[in-house]
C-alpha cells in the first residue's frame, strides 16, 4: 500500500482542530470530554508542526489545574460535558477549575523542550512562563512519590495504563466492597470486551473514594492506602522529563543543583525496577514483590537514557512474535489479550516515547522498525486510540488526538 502522507497529514490536522474545545483539547469526543494530562501534552506537540501558538495556548491551560503543591492532575475538567464518569462531582475537588485528584505520566517537560527547540524565538517567554511550573510538578513527585528512587503511583489511572497486568496484584489487596451501584460510561461509546472489567472498576472507585476521603492529603495517602506500586513507566518517563528540565534549567540561567539530584536520585531507583528475570519491571511497594511484566514501560529504559543490551535481547525477542509495534504486554505472557485495552493492544504514544529512545541511542534499525509499524497502523485502520499487535484490528476511540499528534511529530 503506497502512503498518502499528505492527505494523512491534513487529517491529523482536522482531528486535532476538531478535538479543540478552545484553547484545551479532549483526547476524542464522546469518550473523553475533557483535557486530559499527558494527551494534552502530545497534542501541544502536534499543534507545534503547524500552529506554534494555539500549541502553548495548550500548554498554559494544562497548567491552570495545577495545585497549590504543584500537582498536575490527570483530568482537567474545565466545562461540563457528558459522556464521562467519574464526572468533576465525584472527585469532590473544590478548587477551579475542577480537577480529578491523581496525576499521569509526566511527560509535559519533554515534550515542551521540543516544542521551544523549534521555536527559539517565540518560544522563549512561554518556557519562562512555564518552567516554574515544572520545576514545582516534579518536586511534589520527589517530595510525595518517589520511595526508593521508584516513582509510585497510589491509582492505576496515575500511570495512564489503567488495566496494565503490572497492577494485577495490588489491586488485589483493594477491597471494593461499599463503592454501591454507579454507571459506567465508556462501555456505552465502545465494546466492553476491550475495556477493563467491572472488577477494576470497582477498585478504581475503591481508591478514588479513599483519596477524596483523605482530602487528597499525600501523606495520609501514603501511609494508608492500599495501592502503591513503583511504576517502572514513570520512573523512566519522569527520570527523562528531569533531564530535559535540567537542559532547559542551563538554557534559562537557573540553578541546576536540585534537578541534578533528582537525576542521581531517580537513577538509583532504576536500578531498583531491575527484576532478576532479566528485565525492568514495576514493584509493588506494599509488599516489595516485582509484578512480573514485561511490559511496553520496560522498554522506555532508553528514553531515559539508560541503554541496556539485555533489555534490547527482549525487545527483539517480543518484536519476533507481533506484526506491529511494542505491545503492551509481552504476547508470551499468558494474561495477554490483543484488544484489551493495556493488556496487550499497540499503543502509538508509548512506541514513540520508545522509539525516540532507541533512535538516540543509537538503535536506529529498531526505532525505525517501531516507526513504520506506527505507521502502516494509522495508514491502513485510521486514527484510533490503539491497535491489535497481531492483526492491526484498530480499536477504541476514533480520531484520536494523541494518534493523530505522533502522526504529525513522528510516525507520519
Ligand atoms: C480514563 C485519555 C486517557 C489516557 C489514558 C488511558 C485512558 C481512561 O484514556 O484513561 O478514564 O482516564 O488509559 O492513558 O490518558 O486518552
Amino acid at each position: 500500500m503506497t502512503i498518502n502522507n499528505d492527505k494523512l497529514d491534513r487529517q491529523a490536522r482536522r482531528i486535532l482542530r476538531n478535538n479543540d474545545r478552545g484553547g484545551y483539547t479532549v483526547p476524542t469526543s464522546g469518550l473523553y470530554p475533557y483535557q486530559w494530562n499527558w494527551d494534552s501534552c502530545f497534542a501541544a506537540w502536534g499543534f507545534s508542526v503547524f500552529d506554534v501558538k494555539r500549541a502553548w495556548f495548550e500548554i498554559h491551560t494544562l497548567f491552570t489545574g495545577q495545585w497549590d503543591t504543584g500537582m498536575v492532575p490527570h483530568i482537567i475538567f474545565h466545562k461540563r460535558a457528558d459522556g464521562y464518569f467519574p464526572g468533576p462531582d465525584v472527585w469532590g475537588v473544590d478548587r477551579i477549575p475542577h480537577t480529578s485528584g491523581i496525576t499521569q505520566p509526566p511527560v509535559a517537560a519533554t515534550l515542551i523542550r521540543s516544542i521551544y527547540e523549534a521555536d527559539k524565538r517565540y518560544g522563549r517567554v512561554h518556557i519562562d512562563l512555564v518552567y516554574g511550573r515544572l520545576v514545582s510538578w516534579h518536586r511534589w513527585f520527589m517530595k510525595n512519590r518517589v520511595d526508593n528512587g521508584m516513582v509510585a503511583i497510589t491509582h492505576p489511572w496515575e500511570s495512564g495504563r489503567d488495566n496494565a497486568v503490572d497492577w494485577d496484584a495490588a489491586m488485589q489487596a483493594v477491597d471494593p466492597t461499599g463503592v454501591g451501584e454507579y454507571v459506567r460510561r465508556d462501555t456505552s461509546h465502545v465494546d466492553p470486551e476491550m475495556r477493563p472489567k467491572k472488577a477494576d472498576y470497582d477498585r478504581y472507585l475503591a481508591m478514588l473514594y479513599y483519596g477524596r476521603e483523605a482530602h487528597w492529603d499525600e501523606t495520609t495517602i501514603r501511609k494508608g492506602s492500599p495501592f502503591r506500586v513503583g511504576d517502572v513507566g514513570m520512573t523512566f518517563i519522569l527520570l527523562r522529563a528531569c533531564r530535559d528540565l535540567l537542559h532547559m534549567a542551563s538554557e534559562l540561567d537557573h540553578l541546576t543543583h536540585e534537578i541534578e539530584g533528582w537525576i542521581a536520585e531517580l537513577e538509583e531507583g532504576v536500578k531498583r525496577h531491575w527484576n532478576p528475570d532479566g528485565y525492568y519491571d514495576s514493584v509493588d511497594l506494599r509488599t516489595g514483590k516485582f509484578t512480573g511484566s514485561l511490559s511496553s514501560a520496560s522498554f522506555l529504559c532508553w528514553y531515559a537514557g539508560i541503554d541496556s543490551p539485555e533489555m534490547k535481547v527482549k525487545l527483539e525477542e517480543v518484536l519476533s512474535k507481533v506484526n506491529f509495534a511494542v505491545p503492551s504486554l509481552d504476547p508470551q505472557d499468558e494474561r495477554f489479550e490483543p484488544l484489551r485495552y493495556w493488556r496487550g493492544p499497540v499503543w502509538g504514544i508509548v512506541n514513540t516515547l520508545i522509539g525516540i529512545g532507541l533512535d538516540e541511542s543509537g538503535h536506529t534499525l529498531l526505532s525505525e522498525r517501531l516507526r513504520k509499524d506506527t505507521q502502516k497502523l494509522i495508514a491502513e485502520h485510521g486514527f484510533y486510540e490503539y491497535f491489535s499487535p497481531t492483526d492491526g484490528t484498530p480499536a477504541g476511540g476514533d480520531s484520536f488526538t494523541w494518534t493523530a499528534a505522533i502522526w504529525l511529530t513522528w510516525a507520519g
